[in-house]
């Protein structure tokens, strides 16, 4: 079981285990899927690995609760040998079809159990409850601590940048069936390009800190995922302990700083413009300030290294990064603006063989050839597509603007925009 939201179809199942139980004067032993186990196949739990534990343990047809660590349930039944397993019937569709056949084939293969699948309970779903508690919203501690239980729960994690309520809105509803696997994206980036662009300002660090917490206010507002903020430069060391806090108290995951100085120009534009990167002893106090500041122990500061960007050099890359996880920070992000992902890939190997834990974040954005599973594969744990729905927004509007002054009525351009009812389905509400 995954029991995110303990409900009677839950409670009818271990009703029934412990019927058969009883019958043998056995114990009702749950396999509780975790968190990992969970973000293989779908959208992590509310609750964690130990709370939800805690709730299925209380419940009083259970005697015992293990962790099953992945979906094959192969290795709890070799290690119990079980008289009875016992399933909701709901498997025989879906995702979890394939692991139902290998328990059949494992009982016969071990001759100890019979499988006892009780009927899926109608009218009650995690899937509506899910529903039900997203028009709840998410606390801002459960979402702010989001973030570091999907890091240690799946790799990699796919975040896309959000810039206004309404692309949050897309970015939280988004999603591809692959085989019955749901893939959505994790979370999102408040990037300092877009929050910038959507302004009509270049990313200077122009637009104040206040004005880009509104926008994120609205995100959370009609949202439940988590959010990764950039901050620049982090500003000055004694202002950056006052952005911690703020986003704290907002609800934000984390921040990434990057390790320039004075009048910061976008990354992408490299040795184009003049860019300058801090030295490694004044960006280690800005991190180590960061830290001091940081109220929750969840909440992340991540270093980015611009060393690739401006042409250092992978070892001035690599001993940043040493230097930075050893000042506190709970992440590493590096940054290139290559065609080719290998000066990426290079630096991954290189930390990795000294630091396998450490989160490693990467920006797809000029190297977008290479795909996140493959990036996660090599090392990175975090892949922001930075961007991407802001640039889409623009190609779109400009084609409409155009388009009407073109045919003088907006008919043909009706097929590039949302219809009514679209927004009738996005947005709760409406009528
Ligand atoms: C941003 O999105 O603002 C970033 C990433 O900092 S980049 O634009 O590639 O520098
Ligand atoms: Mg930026």
């Amino acid at each position: 079981m995954a029991v995110d939201l303990l409900h009677t179809g839950h409670i009818n199942i271990l009703k029934i285990a412990k019927e058969h139980a009883d019958k043998i004067q056995g114990k009702v032993v749950v396999g509780l899927l975790t968190d990992s186990a969970i973000a293989s196949y779908k959208r992590l739990p509310y609750m964690s690995f130990e709370q939800r534990k805690a709730v299925v343990e209380s419940v009083q047809y259970v005697d015992e609760v293990i962790p099953q660590e992945s979906l094959s349930y192969e290795p709890n039944i070799r290690k119990l040998l079980p008289r009875f397993v016992v399933h909701g019937d709901d498997w025989k569709n879906g995702i979890q079809q394939k692991e139902r056949q290998a328990v059949i084939a494992l009982l016969k293969e071990l001759g100890c159990g019979e499988l006892i699948e009780p009927k899926y309970t109608e009218g009650i779903s995690s899937t509506q409850l899910n529903i039900n508690a997203r028009a709840i919203g998410i606390a801002t501690n459960a979402r702010l601590s989001l973030l570091r239980r999907l890091v240690n729960a799946k790799k990699p994690l796919r975040i896309i940048e959000t810039h206004s309520a309404i692309s949050a809105l897309i970015a939280q509803n988004a999603f591809f069936d692959a085989s019955g696997q749901k893939i959505e994206f994790d979370g999102f980036w408040s990037s300092s390009l877009t929050d910038s662009t959507s302004r009509g300002k270049p990313d200077i660090e122009a637009v104040e800190l206040t004005s880009r917490l509104n926008t994120i206010n609205e995100i959370f507002e009609v949202t439940t995922k988590p959010l990764i903020y950039d901050a620049d430069t982090g500003g000055k060391i004694e202002h950056f302990a006052f952005t911690v806090r703020s986003l704290e108290r907002t609800g934000v995951s984390a921040v990434i700083i990057e390790d320039k100085t004075g009048l910061k120009k976008n990354s992408l534009l490299g040795n184009k413009v003049l860019q300058t990167q801090d030295n490694i002893e004044d960006f280690c106090l800005k991190i180590t300030a960061g830290k001091k500041a940081q109220i929750t122990n969840d909440f992340m500061i991540i270093a980015r290294i611009e060393s690739l960007i401006l042409e250092k050099g992978q070892q001035d890359a690599l001993k940043r990064a040493f230097a930075y996880v050893n000042a506190g920070a709970d992440g590493i992000m590096i940054h290139s603006r290559q065609k080719s992902p290998d000066e990426v890939l290079e630096f991954i190997t290189h930390f990795r063989a000294k630091d396998s834990n450490t989160p490693i974040v990467v920006v797809p954005t000029s190297f977008n050839a290479i795909k996140a599973e493959e990036l996660g594969k090599v090392g990175a744990n975090i892949v922001i597509y930075a961007n991407h729905l802001l640039r889409a927004s623009f190609v779109a509007m400009n084609e409409v603007a155009k388009g009407i002054l073109e045919f003088d009525r907006s008919l043909e351009m009706e097929s590039s925009c949302m219809k009514v009812d679209e927004i009738l389905s996005l947005i709760p509400g409406t009528i």
